[in-house]
């Protein structure tokens, strides 16, 4: 509990540099591998993610051809699962941001439009990041309500399949949720409980993270669906989990975080279990008992006036 935590959304500078992984050090089953130019494109999205400042513009983009095309495939695809499997939530804001942020077939959104948007709607911001953060400097983000963004696209060799997180995933997934209060309260709130947690309770944050934010089910009145975004997946196998979830041969349980906190994250399969919800209050009230129970030797409580925490 000693070790540094950021305690302003301003010290979030600090957390976006320390990436795990990025374009200069693409593993050699990564399809841009032996991709030159784009490991080249993906070192000009680097330069601009580690050069960011809170409270700057985030720079437009011109995507290629290529990248658009990317898009537009799982965009398509997308759009079809959505009208059967995800949330009202989920599509009402989808629908929001297709007015305001320029969402459509023939265009990647830009990070700058869906931060502006966010902001109004729930306080919360996206930030570019270079790619993969340990888990402990994202979930700190979540506490300041700013959600860590990538803005590089997949490799072009198989759209349905990336093994990171790319902005295909951030904006078609995670983006309309963080329009929806309670999806955001709950967000920050796994954010809060993550500052100068032990290494243990962090682990246990992160399984809640995975199996809520990024593989969570949201039960409706007459068909349980897909609220979050897994909507578009990182692996051939995961291509359909979301359907998979409903209609596969996995178990749904109840989200219960003493239970959550003993799966195992898979992160190239299907999950063994999915967790549902029957809204994001219950959620959020089920995390709350959860997180109470955590030791910590302080207490963090976010001041929304100067967007920092005071440490007591
Ligand atoms: N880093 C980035 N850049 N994007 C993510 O979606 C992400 C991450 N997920 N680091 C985190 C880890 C998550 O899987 C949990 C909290 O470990
Ligand atoms: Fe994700």
């Amino acid at each position: 509990g000693s070790e540094w935590f950021p305690k302003s959304i301003y010290d979030l500078d600090i957390c976006a540099k320390r990436v795990i992984m990025y374009g200069a050090g693409l593993d050699a089953d990564h399809p841009g591998f032996k991709d030159d130019e784009y490991r080249k494109r993906r070192m000009m999205f680097a330069d601009i993610a580690l050069n960011y400042k809170h409270g700057e513009s985030i720079p437009r983009i011109e995507y290629s051809e290529s990248e658009r095309k990317t898009w537009g495939v799982i965009y398509k695809k997308l759009r079809e699962l959505h009208k059967k499997y995800a949330c009202k939530e989920y599509l009402d804001n989808f629908e929001q941001l297709e007015r305001h942020c320029g969402y459509s077939e023939d265009n990647v959104p830009q990070l700058e439009d869906i931060c502006r948007f966010l902001k109004a709607k729930t306080g919360f911001r996206v930030r570019p990041v270079a790619g993969y953060l340990s888990a402990r400097d994202f979930l700190a983000g979540l506490a300041f309500r700013v959600f860590f963004c990538t803005q590089y696209v997949r490799h072009q060799a198989d759209p349905f399949y990336t093994p990171e997180p790319d902005t295909v995933h951030e904006i078609m997934g995670h983006m309309p949720l963080f329009a929806d209060p309670d999806f955001a309260q709950f967000s920050q709130e796994i954010g809060l409980a993550s500052l100068g947690a032990s290494e243990e309770d962090l682990k246990k944050l992160a399984t809640l993270y995975f199996f809520s934010i990024e593989f969570g089910l949201s039960l409706e009145a007459d068909n349980s669906s897909e609220d979050k975004e897994n909507l578009e997946n990182r692996t051939p196998q995961k291509r359909h989990n979301y359907k998979h979830a409903v209609e596969g041969d996995s178990k749904i349980l109840c989200f219960d975080p003493d239970l959550v906190v003993r799966q195992e994250c898979l992160i190239t399969t299907f999950q063994e279990a999915y967790f549902y919800t029957r809204n994001f209050e219950e959620a959020q009230q089920k995390l709350r008992m959860f997180t109470s129970n955590m030791k910590r030797p302080f207490v963090v409580r976010y001041n929304p006036y100067t967007e920092s925490v005071e440490v007591l």
